[in-house]
């Protein structure tokens, strides 16, 4: 039987396990990416492992989120990593380098090859065919110390494209129309991958635009395969040795087909609060707005910024519009201002950031009460702008800039002619602002630099014989891990500070939780189905343990939020019945029986309410991480297991 790109690439990197879908496997890995967010608890995590020097082939550690620094507590982040990098052998992109997505795929990653990053985006790479997974930052910090990198064996999803985008039809609307027909839960087990005649017609920076946003669909990673465009690519970028084909055999099986007519696309816009909720721009004209915001890992490439720049030539930005644009990388903002485009930006009054994540992340350009956004972004969920009553679109640069320019949604197919935008044939290539390590002799010398804003990280505790707990908090469908663990200014500079940052977690669902969770010390939440879904980042399990937060029962759970709660010993579990959910009261007394058995070596054990009833919950856990949470999370496991 023959098999698919993701198959291949597994096949290759297999270290246990069964490729049969659903299965755990264990994987070689031979890149890892963090980003300075996630990355200070990835590398407190990695030195509390005692590795001196990194095992991958390439680890490369960015500077991208929490670049605003309106404290010392960023700048501190940044110098620790900063060391702490150079120490272990890994490479440091600077603040002001570019987003992490971004630059790993113009300078490093590698057709065929295996990347985990401790941010949910990394499948990005997946647009030059390199399996790039999220992952959270313990999990990087043993693929950096050499160790396997363990996922359940995926389905693979084939999505078929024919035919040819439209004029002022993007990339953007085919990731889009992928969520409206897959919704969020969609790719929950699977590797998305994209086949068929439609696939040449689309260059580098648009399939890294799809496989970006493959991580809105829940899917574990996306792939295109590796083909002359690709080729193309890296010869722009002066790799082209990096290079090697990769396509899927001929009688390769698929779990689940669906075929996309490019040509039949039209402008499309997910509306607020779920990158799901998709309508068509044509429905939503009109409507007034008050903010656009161009970039983000999602479209923030040369062609993007081309693009945008030519719609906005000449023209003005709408008075009761604010336009941002950040360009992804330094290699894009530079070639911008050298090809003249960035001055056509600039004099239309888009306001310049710097190439980060910035208003992706909630770092500045909050809209106005009750605003309506616009963003080429790729997540939209509540709050995450920053304004809690703001509604935010994820539309295409192409409907953005027409937007921006009338004041109101438009779709840009009114906007005349069609754009002939060509990316260089050759790119700039300059990477001074990626620092090398220091070789193993000078490693030594080394000093890692520690602010006072890193504090240590809680450790997880052993199950207890018998759990007696209390309900504490009851959540609905497809909580986000910015509903578990806000970002923004106010808190992503203590993300290295366990202690603040528990203050505002929960906030947005329940603004009395961090308080009730201290008074009780704890207990248990109750959550809908994909408990978890977005971000990779582990504060969203951290803090719920540092809070007292033994257990999570949900009627489903995201992929890379599970792996997260089972590292830090917070035990996962699944109703029998997902209907029992309903039985359950916030602030009841709660009883399992037999907890640490159960979690030990049992698939079913029992919840008691003090209302009488008698749920049955699954345990839906592998043999390791039963050992896991039996010793407390990961920490505590690696420590015992020498
Ligand atoms: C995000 O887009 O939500 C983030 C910020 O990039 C996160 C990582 C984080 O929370 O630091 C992600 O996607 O993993
Ligand atoms: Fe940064 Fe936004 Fe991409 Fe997350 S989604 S890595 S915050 S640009």
């Amino acid at each position: 039987m023959g098999l698919t790109i993701a198959q291949k690439i597994i096949k290759n990197h297999l270290i246990s396990g069964e490729m049969k879908a659903g299965s755990e496997i264990a994987l070689r890995i031979d890149q890892t990416l963090t980003q300075d967010a996630t990355g200070t608890m990835a590398y407190l995590q990695f030195e509390a492992m005692g590795t001196e020097r990194v095992k991958t082939e390439l680890s490369v550690a960015y500077i991208d989120h929490n670049t605003l620094q309106a404290g010392f507590e960023n700048a501190d982040d940044h110098r620790y990593i900063q060391t702490v990098t150079k120490k272990h052998g890994i490479r440091f992109s600077r603040p002001g380098n570019g987003i992490c997505h971004q630059v790993h795929l113009e300078r490093f990653g590698v057709p065929g090859k295996t990347l985990i990053g401790s941010d949910s985006h990394t499948p990005t790479a997946g647009g030059i065919g390199m399996l790039g997974m999220g992952a959270g930052g313990l999990d990087v910090a043993v693929a950096m110390g050499g160790g396997a990198y363990y996922i359940t064996m995926p389905k693979i999803i084939k999505i078929n494209l024919t035919g040819v985008l439209p004029p002022y039809v993007g990339a953007k609307d085919i990731i889009l129309e992928v969520l409206r027909m897959l919704g969020v839960k969609g790719g929950v087990g699977s590797v998305v991958e994209y086949c068929g005649e439609g696939v040449k017609t689309l260059s580098v920076p648009q399939r890294a635009t799809i496989t970006n946003m493959g991580a809105e669909l829940g899917a574990t990673s996306s792939l295109f395969p590796s083909d002359e465009v690709t080729r193309a690519f890296l010869r722009a970028e002066e790799r082209e040795a990096d290079f090697t084909p990769l396509a899927p055999d001929d009688d390769a099986v698929y779990d689940a087909e669906y075929t996309i007519d490019l040509s039949s696309l039209e402008p499309l816009a997910a509306c607020p609060h779920s990158p799901d909720n998709v309508k068509p721009v044509a429905e939503l004209e009109g409507m007034k707005i008050d903010q656009v915001c161009i970039g983000s890992c999602t479209n923030s490439s040369m062609l993007d910024m081309l693009t945008v720049a030519a719609m906005l030539k000449g023209k003005t930005v709408h008075p009761d519009v604010s336009l941002s644009i950040s360009p992804g990388s330094k290699q894009v903002y530079t070639m911008l201002a050298e090809c003249g485009a960035l001055a056509d930006l600039i004099a239309a009054g888009a306001r310049i950031l710097e190439c980060a994540c910035g208003p992706c992340i909630g770092m500045g350009f909050s809209p106005k009460s009750a605003g309506i956004s616009l963003r080429t972004f790729n997540r939209n969920f509540e709050a995450r702008s920053g304004t809690a009553d703001a509604g935010v679109y994820l539309v295409s640069p192409e409907t953005a800039a027409a937007s921006a320019i009338a004041g109101v949604m438009t779709d840009p197919r009114k906007s005349g002619d069609a754009l002939d935008i060509k990316i260089p044939e050759h790119f700039k290539i300059n990477d001074n602002l990626i620092e090398m390590p220091a070789s193993p002799e000078d490693a030594g010398a080394v000093t890692v630099e520690r602010g006072p804003n890193i504090k240590p990280i809680p450790v997880g505790k052993a199950p207890e014989a018998d759990l007696e707990t209390t309900l504490i908090l009851k959540v609905g469908d497809n909580i986000t891990t910015d509903h578990i663990m806000p970002a923004g200014t106010k808190i992503l500079p203590y993300r290295s500070n366990v202690p603040k940052l528990s203050e505002f977690c929960f906030t947005v669902c329940d603004k009395e939780f961090p308080e009730r969770a201290k008074k009780m010390g704890g207990g248990i939440i109750v959550g809908g189905s994909n408990y978890g879904q977005g971000s990779s980042r582990e504060h969203a399990a951290l803090v719920p343990l540092y809070l007292g937060i033994k257990a999570v029962v949900a009627k489903s759970f995201a992929r890379i939020h599970v792996a997260n709660l089972i590292n830090f010993g917070i035990v996962p579990m699944t109703f029998e019945n997902p209907e029992d959910y309903d039985k359950l009261k916030e602030g009841a007394k709660l009883t399992i029986k037999g907890f640490a058995d159960a979690v030990a070596g049992a698939d079913k054990l029992y919840l008691e309410c003090e209302c009488g009833c008698k749920i049955p919950l699954k345990l839906d856990l592998t043999a390791r991480q039963r050992a896991i949470l039996s010793a407390g999370g990961m920490l505590n496991f690696t420590k015992n297991n020498g």
